[in-house]
């Protein structure tokens, strides 16, 4: 399949994605909190918490996996992106980690399908432009070496961030 099929945007709530795995942009307690890491554990329900409360944690740039619970998706990797500091802190490539590590986890738990959201684009303050086209070039290495991977969802919370990814989608994966 070409690689441009294998990688869709969309603007909608990543809980209601039917897709294997969701990833929730944690913090490293893996205890919740707000953003999209409130969503999640509120539609999963409280299994959720009670499985993270196991975990003892998880660094910045590494990711963890949990079952989905009352969530459509059977999966939730939970990883914990960079708070932006200006840029000269490592974010980037921590940011790269993120989407990669999250990736090897799906390809041990024969995982095809997985839905992020923009990590650390929001409370943690990386700014969106530079946070999509990481996370796009990060897909993309991984997607031409991993067959296992069958489609990456972008799931962006409202327009603004939707128009984003498709200019850094389009950038990096080419434009027709
Ligand atoms: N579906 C999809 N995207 C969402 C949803 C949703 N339901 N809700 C928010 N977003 P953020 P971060 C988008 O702040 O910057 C938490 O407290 C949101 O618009 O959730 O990595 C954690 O516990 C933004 O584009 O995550 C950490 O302490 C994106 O999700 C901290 O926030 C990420 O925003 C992590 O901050």
């Amino acid at each position: 399949m070409d690689i441009k099929e294998r990688i869709e945007i969309i603007d909608d709530d990543i809980t209601r994605q039917p897709v294997h795995a969701i990833v929730n942009a944690a913090n490293s307690s893996l205890l919740g909190g707000g953003g999209v890491d409130g969503a999640i554990h509120r539609a999963a329900g409280p299994q959720l918490l009670a499985e993270c409360r196991t975990l003892g944690g998880c660094p910045t740039g590494q990711a963890r996996i949990t079952k989905g619970y009352n969530l459509p998706a059977k999966y939730v990797i939970h990883t914990v992106g960079p708070v932006w500091e200006g840029g000269d802190q490592n974010e980037d490539r921590l940011l790269e980690n993120c989407y990669r590590n999250a990736l090897k986890l799906a390809v041990e738990h024969d995982i095809r399908t997985i839905a992020f959201p923009s990590i650390s684009t929001g409370i943690y303050g990386f700014p969106i432009e530079r946070a999509s086209r990481i996370a796009a070039k990060t897909v993309k290495a991984i997607l031409e070496q991993e067959q296992r991977i069958e489609k990456v969802f972008f799931v962006c919370f409202g327009q603004h961030d939707y128009q984003v990814y498709q200019e850094a989608v389009k950038e990096v994966f080419g434009t027709e």
